[in-house]
């Protein structure tokens, strides 16, 4: 049912996207926490698990009150589709037809169905009832409908639950065939080489420390952090990106095409999210392939508010209702931001954005790095509240400088003598300029820096640590070009990114 609309709109993606939006924010940052990437799994499971149960009690209520079992199943019909209609990326009544449609089928069967049971359950009861007496009475006697009742709700019940496993698979099958299109517009894409090439990673820019992190971050290894229960499938070749509001002279449209034909760009650049906790997982370096964004809109007549234009924010807006945010004054200053085509010399993977994403060096991604992008209007930070501002996240979000320790890990048992702690520390568009590294209340001692590759990427680091016996608290330290040293003090994700310091426990063997 819902498959054949729009698998957005289905109850459960439904429900469960509306639980996303909904959820505060120490809750879903908990929720990302323990169950990672596969939080949105959990959540499917658990509203599905939810249903099921609700589902029986509704069943065994229709058993004695036919009406008010069916009326629960409209319940949530109407519950399915209010969530349908309220998540960012709906489009209006059309989202709501799964949901209704489904509770109202659902509630005649359940109505019918259990009208059914209840009469073969009566014919039961009056046959038990019978006098013994009439034990001559042939079952070939017995008055029909019991039996044929009963049979009659296994055929029904069988029906309908074929009927609608035929209806989801034919659903399904249409998705998968508009996911084809999509899947085969991406397989056709060939990335052009770049006008203006990234240069190489210098070799020193990787630690050779077993447990440190690689310093580019594969494509399937990239961390991933969106609101999409079901990933976008964008067919490339319908696809195409709008760029219009305040300041804009000469509103364009531009295609896929358009957009491999221009000159393109290759930048590494380290992505980081705003829900990502002191020494957490979500940051990731990429080699990216686009269009210079400010070339885009310089051609649109867009002039940056510091040189005296009208419009302050760039609202970009994706195919699935994502609203991002993003100072045009930061887009526009020189740096490389990007409408991103390529990531790691393939074509944006469906779960990164395809086929076109942005990204702004310096920017939490929620501020900057619209996925699925397909509209970027200009507009002011006075007239619009995007998605996550909504949701009492900050307008603006630069990076905070941090650091993490990525080995040796928490609870780990090193043996006494050279153990070497490595890890990363990143300070986008500032650059890293010192990394420092305590044992326990010990005294800052400085790491080993390792090559930068830009100032928009992470950079790695090490300390050769002369380890005694017994257990220790290792604590690491950033200082960024800006002079600014990373901050003791701790904060939490919302509003504006975490503070404070990655701090390892080990116990020396
Ligand atoms: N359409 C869309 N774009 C989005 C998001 C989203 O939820 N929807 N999340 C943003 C956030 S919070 C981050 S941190 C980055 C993550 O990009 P990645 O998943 O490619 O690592 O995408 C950004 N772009
Ligand atoms: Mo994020």
């Amino acid at each position: 049912m819902s498959a054949a609309v729009r698998p957005e709109a289905g109850p459960v993606v439904a429900v469960g996207g509306a639980a996303i939006d909904r959820t505060p924010a120490p809750v879903k940052d908990w929720a990302i926490r323990e169950f990672g990437t596969n939080d949105k799994l959990v959540l499917q499971l658990g509203i599905l698990a939810v249903l099921a149960l609700l589902a029986l009690v509704l069943g065994l209520v229709a058993l004695r009150r036919r009406l008010v079992g069916a009326a629960g199943v409209l319940l949530f019909g109407v519950i399915g589709a209010l969530a349908a209609t309220g998540r960012p990326d709906s489009t209006g009544f059309r989202d709501a037809f799964p949901s209704l449609a489904g509770s109202v089928v659902g509630a005649g069967l359940l109505y019918g169905l259990s009208g059914r049971l209840a009469t073969a359950s009566t014919s039961d009861v009056d046959r038990a009832d019978a006098p013994p007496s009439s034990g001559d009475v042939s079952s070939a006697d017995r008055p029909a409908p019991a039996e044929w009742n009963r049979r009659g709700f296994v055929v029904a019940a069988t029906v309908a639950a074929a009927a609608s496993a035929g209806v989801g698979a034919l659903g399904k099958s249409f998705n998968a065939s508009r996911g084809k299109e999509a899947v085969a517009s991406r397989e056709a894409v060939e990335l052009p080489a770049p006008a203006s090439p990234a240069r190489a990673v210098p070799g020193g820019a990787q630690v050779r420390v077993p447990g440190v992190s690689s310093f580019t971050t594969s494509n399937k290894d990239f961390y991933r952090v969106d609101t999409a229960l079901v990933v976008p499938k964008v067919n490339a070749d319908t696809w195409s990106l709008r760029i219009r509001g305040e300041g804009v002279t000469r509103a364009t449209r531009l295609s896929f095409a358009d957009l491999l034909g221009r000159e393109l760009i290759e930048r590494d650049i380290t992505l980081t999210c705003v829900s990502n906790e002191v020494g957490g997982p979500y940051v990731g370096n990429a080699r990216w392939l686009g269009v210079r964004l400010a070339d885009l809109l310089t051609e649109c007549g867009v002039v940056p508010p510091s040189r005296g234009g009208l419009a302050d924010q760039l609202v970009a807006r994706s195919v699935d209702g994502m609203t991002i945010g993003t100072p045009v004054d930061d887009v526009m200053d020189g740096r490389d931001a990007m409408l991103a085509l390529g990531m790691n010399g393939r074509p944006l993977p469906f779960t990164h954005g395809f086929p076109v994403r942005m990204l702004v060096p310096g920017l939490y991604g929620y501020v900057s790095a619209c996925k699925w992008i397909e509209d970027i209007e200009l507009t002011t930070f006075d007239a619009y509240d995007p998605y996550w501002v909504k949701r009492d996240w900050a307008r603006r979000a630069p990076i905070k400088t941090q650091s993490r320790i990525d080995t040796p890990k928490p609870f780990a048992r090193p043996k006494a003598g050279t153990v070497m702690v490595a890890g990363v520390a990143w300070a986008q568009h500032r650059g890293i300029d010192k990394v420092e590294v305590r044992v326990d209340d010990g005294p800052w001692r400085s790491a080993d820096l390792a090559a930068e590759d830009t100032r928009d990427t992470w950079r790695q680091w090490s300390y050769p640590w002369r380890a005694t016996p017994g257990g220790h608290t290792l604590t690491v330290r950033a200082t960024d070009r800006t002079g600014a040293v990373q901050t003791a003090r701790r904060t939490r994700t919302i509003p504006d990114g975490a503070s404070g310091r990655h701090s390892v426990v080990v116990t020396v063997d």
